[in-house]
């Protein structure tokens, strides 16, 4: 009897703990984080972009400096797409996000799949691969956008 008490009340406080956790995350708040992460990941694999297009002179340290903080930041923005944050502040997101869950984290994880590769071919300072590689993970960059952000 204690013990089912017990259990009662801890999975009462759990719930209570969630809920307050929950409600602590405003949309406005989710939304300009993952915007913020999404912007910071955009000047990082901008610079990438332009050295891959030879506008911006090919540097290994750099490349593997950007790399690996494209490939840090691949990982942020997902958990500011939670439930509730269509709207609340001015945001491209298509209501998709959260239609087809599946597909968006499918889309994610093949993007953290090609900015991990970035960061290795990044670090073997083989400059073809580089710029090719460059070259899918902007793709799957796209390949989001094209379903899950406005134009
Ligand atoms: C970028 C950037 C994106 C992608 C995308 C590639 O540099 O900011 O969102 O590349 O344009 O399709």
């Amino acid at each position: 009897m204690r013990g089912a008490l017990t259990a009662f009340f801890a999975i009462l406080l759990g719930g209570v703990v969630a809920i307050a956790y929950a409600q602590d995350i405003k949309p406005d708040r989710a939304i300009k984080y993952r915007q913020g992460a999404l912007t910071t990941m955009s000047w990082q694999f901008g610079m990438l972009g332009a050295m891959a297009k030879g506008e911006r002179p090919y540097n290994k340290e750099e490349a593997i400096r950007r790399a690996t903080s494209v490939a840090e930041l691949s990982k942020l923005p997902w958990e500011g797409f939670g439930p509730g944050t269509d709207q609340g502040a001015p945001t491209k997101a298509k209501p998709e996000v959260w239609k087809e869950p599946a597909k968006f984290k499918d889309l994610q994880e093949k993007l953290m799949v090609e900015t991990a590769k970035l960061e290795t071919v990044a670090k073997t300072g083989d400059e073809a691969a580089f710029k090719a590689q460059v070259g899918a993970t902007g793709k799957a960059c796209g390949n989001c956008h094209d379903d899950f952000r406005a134009k």
